[in-house]
């Protein structure tokens, strides 16, 4: 057996592993708060993913202290971005198929401010670098070296992201040099987390280290404003993660956001979202999820595949869900 294979099937056997273990600690299915409704502010931090615990953990704590929505969701990203062990995001990320660490991220605030990078290098927090892009200069996106260089001038630390837990990966990964993304596994754990403050205004970022082993320069849906993240403060606001291309064919958070401005909840435009792309692409490959939240408090989940989940902080509880999906379990 290659050992790309047997890469794959221990990251699968891991995978399991950890969801039994999340089904023994009480893992909820389904969206069981996804149709109430309710007219008070009802501060909320939700995102994508297993890491989304000890992310909306942190964000929690900056809305509970009546701080604001786009601070919650910087500083609450900020946490898987750090973590070595995290294999998707930030530093510790899969590098692409040269073995470049290459990052995308943005952020989006209830004004309608947003800034990104994308195919940005040696940076530990590239959303605090897209929170800089959106604070402190006229544009949206910077890229590349650009967005490097302008990191450095705000004092941003130059570093090498590539551990040896990934270099390791990436060089088993090598000796077959087969590029297929594993649904739900090694490939798929970008943070999206979307927040509502005290205040009821809505914020939302997305970071990743995009697809492993993808082709260097590539650029995923989760640094551009409208595919892997949309806010608009007066509607409600969505993230994706999964297969970047089918998300930015179809534009997905924008159209979850715009599904919701036209009356369908957030877990009826997620369904929606998803079925765009069910309908016209291979989508027996690939996993996608959405996350969406509405003015209200009210939130949705959709995927295609089983296993995408979720931790919704609400009401004083943090806690793991299983997003329904467009294929049964
Ligand atoms: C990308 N959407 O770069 C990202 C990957 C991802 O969970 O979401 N993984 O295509």
């Amino acid at each position: 057996m290659s050992s790309r294979r047997k890469f794959i099937i221990r990251s699968t056997q891991a995978s399991l592993g950890i969801l039994a273990t999340k089904s023994l600690q009480g893992c909820n299915t389904g969206i069981p708060l996804s149709t109430e409704t309710n007219n008070e502010i009802q501060p909320l931090v939700i995102s994508t993913w297993k890491h989304g615990i000890e992310a909306n953990d942190a964000a929690w704590k900056i809305i509970n202290a009546g701080g604001k929505a786009i601070d919650a969701v910087e500083q609450g990203v900020r946490i898987p971005e750090a973590d070595p062990e995290n294999l998707s995001v930030g530093y510790g990320g899969l590098p692409d198929r040269d073995g470049n660490v290459t990052l995308d991220a943005c952020i989006m605030d209830a004004d309608g401010n947003c800034g990104s990078v994308c195919f940005l290098q040696h940076i530990k927090h590239p959303i605090s670098v897209a929170r800089k892009v959106m604070d402190e200069t006229p544009h949206v996106i910077l890229s590349g070296e650009g967005a490097l260089q302008f990191a450095l001038s705000q004092g941003f630390k130059k570093e090498n992201l590539l551990t040896d837990k990934a270099k390791e990966a990436w060089q088993k990964w090598k000796v077959e040099s087969k590029y297929k993304p594993i649904i739900n596994v090694e490939n798929h754990d970008t943070i999206g987390l979307l927040a509502i403050d005290k205040q009821g205004d809505l914020a939302g970022a997305c970071t990743t280290s995009g697809l492993a082993y993808k082709m260097h320069g590539r650029v995923g849906d989760s640094p551009i404003i409208g595919a892997g993240l949309y806010v608009d403060n007066e509607v409600g606001a969505a993230t994706a993660t999964g297969m970047g291309e089918a998300v930015l064919k179809t534009l997905g958070s924008f159209l979850v956001v715009e599904l919701m401005r036209q009356g369908r909840t957030p877990q009826e435009a997620c369904e929606e979202a998803v079925m765009r792309i069910v309908k016209k692409q291979q989508y027996k490959d690939f996993q996608i999820g959405y996350l969406a939240i509405n003015k209200k408090g009210e939130h949705g989940s959709y995927c295609i595949h089983p296993w995408f989940n979720y931790a919704l902080h609400k009401n004083g509880e943090n806690k793991m869900y299983d997003a329904d999906s467009f294929i049964k379990k």
